[in-house]
């Protein structure tokens, strides 16, 4: 197939929807555009000539009889996983956006879509593949691995080794007034030299639609080194705003759940709690369980106070952006006490991260910080252990 492919001159265009009038409006819209376009309203025809020919962009219905267009992208990314997928959908709603974004889509457009939107969509699709085809050449000419063939195998392999190589270390979140450690965070690490940082392992699990699964295993090893930790020792997990959605988080019999008067869990600050309409109501959940929640990353994401205030964290953990120098930075010292002094009014505890020097230490302190987590206090590790005071 690589041989098919050309940079430039026109590109193959595949258009899918069960209402002939939209598969007109789509087919009209592209048509001066030179592209070679294939107009089809049966998804199942779609599926068939998908794996037979060669498109640079898909456009497709999303509420279509038999094979929506959700499934129809996750057939797509069986093989292929950077064809862009633009999804268009007269009933927009979160749930099909969020499949969406788990599946890759390119673009989730909302009905009426503008001829001149879909045009420019549909071109940069094409650049982007383009460009990814160029990249997996450059690839094969400098390594011989094909990356087209194996592409997606060879990811799911990585992934799953990367997966069963997985484990957490723990690193530990001090009292500095009874010099005491209050909890440890549970950091996911992977002796996997392809995977080995846990973004990367996400990044992953993401392009693959495999994120759920990578959730149950962490939670599952959380659970597991529970009774190693010392008697009484909060644990702190970080999880993704996806594993929110998945039953598994709710079960009262899960192995984490016996637990979970320990267990707090961390939400980003950077990732954006509106993509999810019931976060919040399933945050509730999750403290009925008897779970904590805390904000991770305060300070470096976007999400205003009134998001802050709805979740309504047990835990703010302060960004190391907002803790790295603090001591040689009045602005920063400023910020961080007027933080501690409303979440204390708030009864919200306060963790700042990322503590690396004394003197970061004693500002933090002098701001009226308690709990403090960073390597000057240690390092993440395997072996959950004490702390240096
Ligand atoms: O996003 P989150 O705050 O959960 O990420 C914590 C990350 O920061 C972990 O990967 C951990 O290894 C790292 N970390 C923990 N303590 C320190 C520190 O004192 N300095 C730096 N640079 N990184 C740290
Ligand atoms: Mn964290």
């Amino acid at each position: 197939m690589a041989d098919e492919w050309e940079a430039t001159g026109p590109a193959s265009v595949l258009l899918i929807d069960d209402d002939p009038t939209a598969l007109e409006f789509l087919r009209d819209a592209l048509a001066a555009t030179g592209h070679r376009i294939e107009a089809v309203s049966e998804s199942a025809r779609a599926a068939t000539l998908i794996e037979s020919k060669r498109f640079d962009v898909i456009v497709s219905d999303i509420a279509m009889p038999g094979l929506d267009g959700l499934e129809l992208l996750r057939r797509v990314r069986q093989t292929d996983l950077d064809l862009p997928v633009v999804l268009v959908t007269g009933s927009p709603s979160a749930e099909t956006a969020i499949r969406a974004m788990e599946f890759g889509a390119y673009r989730y457009l909302t009905k009426p879509v503008s001829v001149a939107e879909l045009r420019r969509v549909v071109d940069y699709g094409i650049t982007l593949y383009r460009m990814a085809w160029a990249k997996r050449e450059a690839l094969r000419m400098a390594t011989g691995i094909d990356g087209i063939a194996g592409q997606r195998t060879a990811l799911e392999l990585t992934f799953e080794r990367a997966l069963a190589t997985t484990w957490m270390a723990f690193q530990p979140i001090v009292n500095w007034s009874t010099k005491e450690v209050y909890g440890y965070e549970a950091l996911a690490r992977s002796d996997d030299p392809s995977l080995g940082s846990p973004l990367a392992l996400i990044e992953t699990a993401e392009s693959l639609g495999r994120l759920v699964a990578l959730g149950r295993h962490l939670r599952s090893l959380v659970a597991a080194a529970i009774p190693t930790l010392p008697p009484g020792a909060n644990v702190f997990m970080n999880i993704h705003p996806r594993d929110l959605e998945d039953a598994d988080l709710y079960d009262p019999q899960s192995p984490l759940a016996k637990s979970a008067d320990r267990i707090v869990i961390e939400l980003t600050e950077r990732a954006s709690l509106e993509a999810s309409p019931d976060a919040l109501a399933r945050l509730m959940a999750l403290k009925n369980l008897g779970y904590r929640i805390a904000i991770d990353d305060v300070g470096a994401g976007h999400a205003g106070l009134a998001t802050f205030a709805r979740i309504d964290p047990d835990v703010a953990k302060i960004d190391m952006g907002l803790v790295r120098g603090i001591d040689r930075d009045a602005r920063k010292q400023k910020v961080i006490r007027a933080m501690t002094g409303l979440c204390k009014e708030l009864k919200v505890l306060v963790i700042p991260e990322g503590v690396e020097t004394a003197a970061e230490r004693d500002a933090l302190v002098e701001a009226g910080c308690e709990l403090l987590q960073g390597y000057l206090f240690g390092r993440p590790q395997r072996t959950p252990g004490a702390a240096t005071f």
